[in-house]
């Protein structure tokens, strides 16, 4: 019998995670108005590794058009070297899942210096983030054995999206943004179906067990999904990978044609605007000899996982993340390595 790892049991767990998010809506609704009323100039959403990730998916530039004010996502040791200089009417939201990482701590003390205002979203009631931020959203079960983040990255992801979306709401009420966050509380169940396909993510695991690189492919709702999908395969099997826009893929990273044996393309598909040409670029790639996969929602899955989400889109990369993580998982256990506790990995990094 394979030994199962505590990574796994987190992952099967991200829908009760994400359900106990969907119970805090009022108090996301409570802190986006609070924002709101302090019509800040600018809004940073900050975090480290998994955690900025999640940070960039709460604030995709599809949102960032619709604010009213300059919001930007960058990780918080790039907030600490070239944005703390700002003094005034702005918000940092920090997002850690320990909520002791320095880099996020360093940030929130000097944004506060600064006299903006903190909010912190983390899986940790008791950490230093959560007693120094101005105001907090603590995520319920959201705390994690294994090393690496997996469920807390999604709900921390969900979090600061309802957040986003709730502050679009307030600014100017809008009933298609307010039935997006009706939508929410239909996802911890989809999510838990879709986890009912777990042997999909083992069988694209199998079938990329002998790639020694990944190139995610990801559009302007998956890119910030595309760059954590790397992190993880880098983690958890330290294997090389990259994010690239979709048909960024054309301008530069078709050069790896050269090497196209032990490289794996995994595309985060949507089926929007962007469909029609990823369908272009992935036909292109594939006459080319690279090995392309999918994860997507449209019905024409030939190698991958289907979803098949028929609500918005918004939510894809929520619904997409579980099964990343369950395939890089895999990937893990067959390489014979401990997803738990990856070689030179830190739960936290506490120095800076
Ligand atoms: C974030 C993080 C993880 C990474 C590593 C170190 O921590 O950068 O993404 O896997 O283990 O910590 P946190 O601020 O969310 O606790």
């Amino acid at each position: 019998m394979e030994k199962e790892y505590f990574t796994l049991s987190e992952i099967l767990d991200t829908p009760n995670t994400l359900e106990t998010v969907v119970e805090k809506i009022n108090l996301v609704e409570n802190i986006a108005s609070r924002i709101i009323d302090l019509r800040p100039e600018r809004i940073y959403y900050i975090g480290c590794g998994s955690s900025y990730y999640a940070a960039s998916g709460a604030l995709t530039p599809l949102l960032l058009e619709k604010f009213p004010f300059h919001a930007y996502s960058i990780p918080a040791s790039e907030f600490l070297f070239y944005h703390s200089g700002n003094i005034g009417n702005n918000v940092v939201i920090a997002f850690s899942r320990s909520g002791t990482t320095r880099e996020v701590i360093e940030a929130v003390k000097i944004a506060k210096k600064n006299r903006y205002t903190t909010i912190g979203i983390s899986c940790n009631e008791n950490s230093e983030l959560v007693k120094i931020a101005d105001s907090a959203i603590v995520i319920d079960n959201c705390s994690e054995k294994s090393f690496v983040m997996t469920k807390s990255f999604t709900a921390l992801q969900f979090t600061g999206l309802l957040l986003s979306l709730k502050m679009i709401n307030l600014i100017e009420k809008d009933d298609v943004v307010e039935n997006i966050v009706k939508e929410a509380s239909k996802l911890p169940k989809f999510i838990f179906q879709a986890l009912d396909d777990i042997d999909k993510c083992r069988i694209l695991a199998k079938e990329t067990i002998n790639d020694k690189n990944f190139i995610f492919l990801g559009t302007t709702l998956t890119y910030p999904l595309a760059m954590e999908a790397s992190l993880k395969f880098i983690e958890m099997t330290y294997s090389l990978s990259e994010p690239f826009h979709i048909l960024e893929f054309r301008h530069g990273p078709l050069a790896l044609a050269e090497r196209k044996n032990d490289i794996s393309i995994i595309m985060l598909l949507a089926n929007d605007s962007s469909y029609k040409n990823s369908l272009k670029l992935l036909k292109e790639i594939k006459e080319k000899g690279f090995k392309v996969f999918e994860i997507s929602n449209s019905g024409n899955v030939i190698k991958g996982v289907r979803v098949s989400w028929e609500g918005n889109n918004y939510y894809l990369p929520i619904i997409y993340a579980p099964l990343i993580h369950a395939t890089v998982y895999y990937r893990a256990i067959l390489k014979g390595y401990n997803p738990d506790r990856p070689e030179h990995l830190r739960k936290v990094v506490e120095d800076f």
